[in-house]
């Protein structure tokens, strides 16, 4: 990777005397904290060692501030998600503390090369996609924008499972990656809290013989072990923590058991302990439903919770003032049982009453939604929650009480709009509506994107927020430049400084300046050279892991996401059969060379989601083989997509592919990261995409497809799929294709059922759109051919994405949602 010095101009100059004193560190760390003489390390020594120096700076600003939030009585901020995707360090640590190149060069003095070692570690992949990764990116802007602030989470021993394509089908396999043990993280025992499960619920009656406080008898318990991970902004600024919790016995051996010849017995307690934060639950958007899942939420949620109220009372000895110390975000509802939580640890076991601790909960608590699909809004069966948590269950009713009494009182509401802000779903199976007690309980309630906040409002809470209509905001997603540009992207970071100087690198609003560039064909080349590089860089990647050779001149399409219906992905395969189809009858046309790449993880138990890998796959079989298209088209399924991929994928796109159905993406964020980095989009009217559109201009961008609200209309209407489908040749031909079987000679059928589905209903709206998308993609080539027009479009892209910075989405929070200054 020599991307970095094709530019020049490294964050920092290194100096020779720095140099040699971090060579002689590493070395020391070497030494004495990995027990390695330099001519035995491995690579992996190497890493560790390399890690451990710069941990070492980091400590000195963590313990900095600290104290400083600490004697200045801040507010703290405490971000609660199952997820955080925060992939890689190392470069992070690097690049924010201004060390890369002296790290480069020390390294480099002692034989060893940092871009080699930087491959070597492992992904911290404790997330499945968007969300988890959007809590990563926050982290570091709250460091950066000096915001107080503790994520808390699970320690997953196995995250992300590593995807396997075999025979073009997706494969499971675990991904374990503590293998070589974990140089970021403290574990901190005696940061640990008992976590309790089931049992019963026993009221304690006062001398008077009132009833006075509820005392919960849980029948198990384990403990909650703190892990903790320092997180540093930009120029180190501030180091904030990020709090994983590990599950462990109370008792690691039942000794009885142990002695009286039961020896897998006696390790219960240990297996129960250790399942808690054994793996993340690999399906994004569907709950799991399993009773593991609602113990992994309760563990991490209470863990946290007594974390939080231990070190405000050890500041301020008592609770009342909490919601001015604390602001607790719930990240979308898996934390949500929190509210719930709250109260019991207030009223059962500090003695507030019911009011004063409602007032403390809704005052501290504030809630992001992140999906409106209606099969991802979480919720538990009653008997399930009862059982494990008989006490919350009860606390839920009380807050029901309240809720659906504030909600009568007002006088707007009928029969069967109470039933829908109530707490308990009554139809069939009662059920606990976690997203609705998450608005009972939040003073704040926030969508990701313009349009995700105003169908908010319209559709799954349109009734609490007419009960409550100023706690609805929007808080438009963004993600941090210093990862998805700086890092990831050293060429054209080089090429931007060399234009507009260095004020961007800490206020990105200065981004703009960049915008003269986009008339100035010396620019223009220089901008095109960068792209190529880190197209030819992606193409030696794939050359290597997939065999494929691929011309770093052709037009690079790429969709990388969660694989899911409502994204779209069989949009892109279908167009890409209907092309490739187009360009064997048309063989004389002037056609411009593209590879579409699709990548992204399928969840294990969605059948139609792992069918479509398999047919990216088919269909990427027979195109790259037939020479009649070679050189125009090629189709690549890039396997076990994850951050670091996402890393070389970014920069070296041309064309980013947002193509979910209207109203379905609540943000996107990847769409950001094309778009920073110089990609154009096509893309719907959905999500984040509104917002690109109106900062990057309607002309550099390509927007096709039905708005939110016609497919709503359209829906309603009676769509009738077959009818559309008749009338559009290139996409019947393309059905009739897959259909009958020309990818999958070996199993004609496999693809009769998804496509059967599109003529029958067609929920995603593919047929609708696809005649307009096909358009769209053909203008895409027409402007594509004249690269100084592209190349212009693209720069402006890259000039008008500052705005999409995570800093400023950190800011919104901070000051309309948390109180705290930013
Ligand atoms: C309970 C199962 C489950 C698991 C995960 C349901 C829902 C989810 C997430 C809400 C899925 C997710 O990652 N949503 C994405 O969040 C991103 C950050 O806000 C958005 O940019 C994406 O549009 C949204 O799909």
């Amino acid at each position: 990777m020599k991307l970095a010095s094709a530019y020049g101009l490294p964050l920092q100059t290194p100096q020779t005397s720095d140099i040699e004193a971090l060579a002689a560190e590493i070395l020391q760390a070497l030494k004495y904290r990995v027990g390695k003489d330099a001519t035995v390390a491995t690579q992996y020594d190497w890493l560790t060692a390399a890690i451990l120096v710069v941990r070492d700076r980091i400590i000195d600003h963590w313990v900095k501030s600290t104290k400083q939030a600490y004697e200045q009585s801040a507010k703290r901020v405490y971000y609660l998600s199952l997820e955080f995707l925060i992939g890689r360090l190392m470069r992070d640590a690097f690049s924010n503390l201004g060390m890369m190149e002296d790290m480069r060069a020390a390294l480099g003095s002692l034989g060893v090369e940092l871009d080699v070692i930087a491959t070597l570690e492992p992904d911290a992949a404790l997330g499945n996609g968007g969300l988890g990764r959007l809590a990563a990116c926050f982290m570091e802007s709250m460091a950066t924008v000096d915001v107080p602030a503790h994520g808390y989470g699970i320690r997953y021993a196995n995250g992300m499972f590593r995807q396997e394509i075999s025979d073009g089908w997706q494969v499971e396999l675990p991904e374990t990656w503590l293998d070589h043990g974990n140089p970021w993280e403290f574990e901190r025992r005696e940061r640990s809290f008992e976590v309790g499960f089931g049992g019963t619920v026993e009221q304690v009656a006062a001398k008077d013989g009132r009833l006075e406080r509820h005392v919960w008898r849980p029948q198990e318990r384990v403990l909650a072990v703190a892990y903790d991970t320092p997180v540093v902004g930009w120029r180190g600024n501030r180091v904030n923590t990020l709090r994983l919790w590990a599950g462990m016995p109370v008792d690691p051996i039942l000794l009885d058991a142990f002695n009286a010849g039961d020896h897998i017995g006696a390790l219960r307690e240990s297996n129960k302990a250790d399942a808690l934060s054994r793996v993340l639950y690999p399906a994004d958007s569907s709950p799991a439903g399993q009773e593991l899942r609602l113990r992994q939420e309760y563990f991490f949620t209470t863990a946290s919770l007594q974390d939080i109220i231990q070190r405000h009372l050890s500041q301020y000895g008592e609770l009342h003032s909490l919601p001015e110390k604390a602001a607790i975000h719930l990240n979308d509802t898996h934390p949500s049982v929190a509210v719930a939580e709250l109260m019991r640890l207030l009223m059962d076991v500090h003695g507030i009453d019911f009011d004063t601790a409602w007032g403390i909960t809704k005052g501290t608590f504030a809630y992001t939604n992140h999906t409106l699909l209606p099969e991802a809004l979480e919720s538990w069966p009653v008997p399930l929650f009862e059982r494990l948590l008989p006490r919350h269950m009860q606390i839920v009713y009380a807050i029901n009480a309240q809720l659906l009494h504030e909600a009568r009182t007002t006088g707007q509401f009928d029969g069967e709009q109470i039933a829908r802000i109530s707490l308990i779903e009554e139809n069939g199976e009662r059920r606990v509506r976690m997203g609705n007690l998450a608005f009972a309980g939040s003073h704040s309630i926030n969508g990701v994107s313009a349009l995700h906040t105003e169908l908010m409002k319209e559709t799954v809470f349109a009734d609490l927020h007419r009960l409550y209509p100023s706690r609805i905001n929007n808080k438009t997603n963004g993600i941090t430049q210093r990862r998805w540009l700086f890092q990831c992207n050293a060429g054209l970071t080089g090429l931007i400084r060399e234009a507009i100087g260095d004020r961007f690198l800490d206020d990105i609003a200065a981004l703009t300046e960049l915008d003269a560039f986009a008339g100035d064909a010396a620019f223009r080349e220089k901008f095109a050279a960068v792209k190529r590089a880190n197209k030819a860089r992606l193409a030696s990647i794939v050359a290597e892991r997939q065999g494929i050779k691929l011309d770093p001149s052709a037009l690079f399409d790429i969709q990388i996401k969660r694989i899911h219906e409502y994204k779209r992905q069989l949009l892109n395969i279908i167009e890409a059969v209907a092309l490739y189809d187009q360009i064997r009858s048309h063989p004389e046309r002037d056609w411009m060379p593209r590879v579409k790449f699709l990548g992204g993880k399928a969840a294990p138990s969605y059948h139609n989601a792992k069918l479509i890998i398999k047919l990216a796959n088919d269909v990427a079989r027979v195109i790259n083989r037939d020479p009649a298209v070679r050189g125009l088209l090629k189709v690549v399924f890039t396997p076990n997509y994850n951050v670091s991929l996402a890393e070389v994928m970014m920069p070296a796109a041309d064309l980013s592919e947002q193509i979910s159905t209207a109203g379905m993406e609540a943000s996107g964020t990847g769409n950001m990261k094309f778009a920073l980095n110089g990609a154009l989009t096509i893309g719907t009217l959905d999500g984040a995409n509104v917002e690109i559109r109106e900062h990057v201009g309607a002309d550099n961008i390509f927007i096709f497809g039905l708005t939110a609200q016609e497919v709503a209309e359209r829906r309603n209407g009676g769509y009738a799929p077959r009818g559309v489908i008749e009338t559009s040749p290139e996409l019947s031909q393309a059905l009739a294709a897959i259909s009958s079987g020309v990818f999958s000679p070996d199993d004609p059928n496999r693809y009769r059922d998804l496509i059967s589905g599109l003529y029958d209903h067609d929920w995603f709206m593919v047929a609708a759109d696809f005649d307009a998308y096909a358009a769209t993609q053909r203008q895409v080539d027409a402007v594509w051919g004249d690269s100084p027009d592209w190349n212009a479009r693209a720069i402006r892209n890259v000039a008008r994405m500052g705005w999409f910075s995570s800093d400023r989405t950190i800011r919104q929070y901070a000051r309309e949602i948390w109180n705290v200054p930013a």
